[in-house]
């Protein structure tokens, strides 16, 4: 059977709502066959049987060669998790983003999570405060209700599969 391997790094500081994130996609979108079917379907592949998707988080500047050497892979992209609600956060989020992803070029996903609460910086506010660069599309998520987190992830699927055939000339890689 062949199969489509993607690996997806949750990556946001301190109580950003990776776990969420992640508990979220693994109990609802990824438990769904037909949701991973649409996948399937979306990717233009229509011999593959399968798509295995690795999911970690980290917020651990220990752990940041094996994260690069991950994420240096192909089929590989970036959730960027942000606190919408803790702009004292951004600056330090967005030096730690940019170690992560030095000299590499991943497809990267921010997600402004805690839309729901009082107070939080819209997407469009916090991209700019954060400098983002235009390839990063920002979506804004509410990760205890999942809302916005599927969408998210397919968005990703797709920066993944473009960056993969402008990188390899061959489409993705099989397993
Ligand atoms: N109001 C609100 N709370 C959220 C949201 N997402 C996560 N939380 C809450 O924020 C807290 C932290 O969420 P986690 O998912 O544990 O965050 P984390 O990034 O994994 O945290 P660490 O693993 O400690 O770095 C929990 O109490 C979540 O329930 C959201 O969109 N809105
Ligand atoms: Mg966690």
């Amino acid at each position: 059977m062949s199969c489509v391997k993607v690996r997806i790094c949750v990556l946001g500081l301190l109580d950003a709502g990776k776990s969420t994130v992640i508990n979220n996609l693994i109990n609802n979108s990824l438990k769904n066959n037909e949701f991973l079917i649409k996948i399937l379907v979306e990717y233009g592949i229509s011999d593959v049987k399968m798509i295995e998707i690795d999911i970690f988080g980290t917020q651990n500047f220990n752990k940041i060669d094996i994260i690069r050497d991950i994420l240096n892979e192909s089929n590989s992209g970036i959730m960027l998790v942000i606190n919408s609600n803790n702009n004292e956060t951004f600056s330090y989020l967005e030096k730690f983003f940019h170690i992560v992803t030095k000299d590499i070029t991943v497809p990267t996903i921010a997600l402004a999570n805690k839309q729901d609460i009082n107070g939080s910086f819209i997407p469009h506010d916090i991209s700019e405060i954060m400098e983002l660069s235009t390839n990063i599309p920002i979506i804004g998520t509410i990760a205890n209700n999942g809302s916005g987190i599927e969408i998210s992830f397919t968005t990703l699927l797709e920066m993944i599969k473009n960056n993969d055939i402008i990188n390899n000339d061959n489409s993705l890689r099989f397993i």
